[in-house]
């Protein structure tokens, strides 16, 4: 058994109170099957409490506050996430089930990361300014201002709880929003730390709240279609965009959505073979293939074919599925049971699709705690078409499907023949390659002879079904704030 977990609940937090709700519903940790929290579900009204509360504070002390003081208060948030750590750490693991040794040095440092970089950031841009000739000759001076977009809803995913949520709710506090939350049900704990953090660094009440609960008919759904929120920014599934999108068409609301993926690795045979394997290793199976970057199809090129698929095989079937705590765990178990049987039910479809299995393709056999959990083999299959739909749809697990190439451009099509375009993962030691291979992804993020190496202050969105506009850098500061033009004659 799991001794270090115990039962908290989880309540939401409104106008800076812990609120509980009229349900609860329990969190399941995907290690062993035991109950981590009860938490508290926000119904319509709650949700309809953290609106007002939001909109009251853009009125209050944190509307009037002076751009020093919130980046400050960001700074302080900063710190009160790296104070509490351990906390932070030990909830997003039992949440999650993924190892100590990924969440310590990923998730939660770039948890505080976020706010850090995102006050540099606001501090940092000015906006743009133009000099206009007027018929008279004295001409008039433009500048644009920035203002917040007002309250904004946070919607996130369970893959990288603290991450992802506050990689939405830095830039926009940085940009003097308001904000609803709403953490994935899976992942409801870190982003309630978060408010106990918030409170200690003086942040005000209505500033920051979290609602709990599910998608339709439940806390996301409420805050789509709430006519006081006055933009959405998602992450999370592309059908869940899609209904998220109807939801908030009737307010016409802004929105910023980052979606799945099937993103497509290239190997070339010039490639450093052993930091390439490592690399692809990493990609594919890293917080067991539960990112949206995460490479689900490989391309290599075929003189190293064979020798490639061996040496990642060798890397897979040398996975340490352990318990998160044990230094030497290197992969956990699939966020849910419900999640495992979507991932092995493309485990089946691939069989039945003509697929050669390399290594893996169920579930392993532990004969301890960890059988009640959610664990699944790493997987990698050849020999499937590239019409198969194990090759065209994303899983979002530990797999990959890898299939040779000849020509560059047959691994450019192959690579972008897919309603996807998130990211995508080119290793060559030619760089003129690297270059032109990279540029010609249709992608929002290509990578070379690297994956996942992100600079907070680069574009990040997808094309395709994988998500609408792009944040990062300015591009977080442009979704986040109305940007208003001052036109003055002289
Ligand atoms: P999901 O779409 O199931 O859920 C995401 C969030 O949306 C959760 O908080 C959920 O409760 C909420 N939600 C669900 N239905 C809703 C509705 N109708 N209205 C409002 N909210 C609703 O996604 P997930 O399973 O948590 O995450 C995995 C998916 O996220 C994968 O598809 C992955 O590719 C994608 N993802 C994308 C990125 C990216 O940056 N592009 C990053 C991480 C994850
Ligand atoms: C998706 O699963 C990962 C997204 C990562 C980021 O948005 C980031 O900034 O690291």
């Amino acid at each position: 058994m799991n001794a270090n977990v115990k039962v908290v609940e989880r309540k939401c937090y409104i106008n800076g109170q812990f609120v509980p709700g009229r349900k609860q519903f329990s969190k399941i940790n995907p290690v062993d099957g035991s109950v981590v929290a009860q938490v508290h579900e926000a119904d319509r009204d709650m949700v309809d409490a953290a609106v007002r509360a939001a909109r009251a504070a853009l009125q209050g002390p944190w509307g009037r506050m002076a751009l020093q003081a919130r980046v400050d208060l960001l700074r302080k948030v900063a710190e009160g996430i790296e104070k509490r750590f351990d906390d932070f750490l030990a909830a997003e693991v039992a949440d999650t089930g993924k190892p100590v040794s990924l969440a310590s040095h990923l998730d939660i440092p770039r948890g505080a990361a976020n706010f850090r970089v995102f006050a540099d950031i606001v501090r940092t841009y000015g906006t743009e300014s133009y000099f206009l000739d007027t018929p008279d000759g004295k001409g008039a001076v433009n500048y644009a201002v920035r203002k917040p977009l007002g309250v904004v809803g946070v919607i996130a995913p369970w893959n990288l709880p603290l991450l992802l949520l506050t990689w939405k709710l830095a830039p926009a506090l940085a940009c003097g929003n308001t904000i609803v939350a709403k953490p994935s049900e899976e992942t409801p704990s870190t982003a309630t730390l978060l408010a106990e953090v918030m409170h200690e660094a003086g942040v005000p009440p209505g500033v920051y709240n979290v609602v709990h609960g599910f998608g339709p008919d439940s806390a996301g759904e409420f805050i789509t279609t709430h006519p006081g929120v006055n933009g959405v920014t998602f992450t999370g599934e592309t059908t869940t965009g899609s209904a998220i999108m109807k939801a908030v068409a009737s307010t016409v609301k802004p929105i910023s959505f980052e979606l799945g993926g099937k993103n497509a690795g290239i190997v070339f045979a010039d490639c450093d073979f052993d930091a390439t394997v490592a690399g692809m290793a990493n990609a594919i199976f890293s917080n067991t293939g539960q990112v949206c970057l995460a490479p689900e199809r490989v391309y290599i090129e075929r003189p190293i074919f064979d020798r490639f698929v061996a040496a990642l095989k060798a890397k897979a079937e040398a996975l340490v599925l352990g318990f998160p705590q044990d230094k030497a765990t290197n992969m956990g178990p699939l966020i849910s049971k419900q999640h495992r049987e979507k991932v092995l039910s493309y485990y089946d479809l691939a069989k039945k699709e003509g697929a050669k299995v390399v290594t893996g393709g169920g579930v392993p056999k532990f004969g301890d705690a960890r059988d009640n959990g959610c664990y699944i083999q790493p997987t990698l299959w050849t020999g499937l078409a590239e019409s198969a739909r194990t090759v065209k749809e994303e899983i979002f697990g530990p797999c990959a499907h890898l299939a040779p190439f000849d020509k560059e451009e047959d691994a450019i099509a192959m690579a972008n023949d897919t309603r996807y375009g998130l990211a995508s993962t080119v290793w060559t030691t030619n760089l003129s390659r690297g270059h032109r291979v990279a540029q010609a992804m249709e992608v929002g993020i290509s990578w070379v002879n690297c994956w996942f190496l992100r600079d907070l202050r680069t574009p990040f969105g997808g094309t395709k079904l994988s998500g609408i506009g792009r944040e990062g850098g300015l591009h977080s500061l442009n979704f986040y704030s109305e940007t208003s033009n001052v036109c003055i004659k002289l």
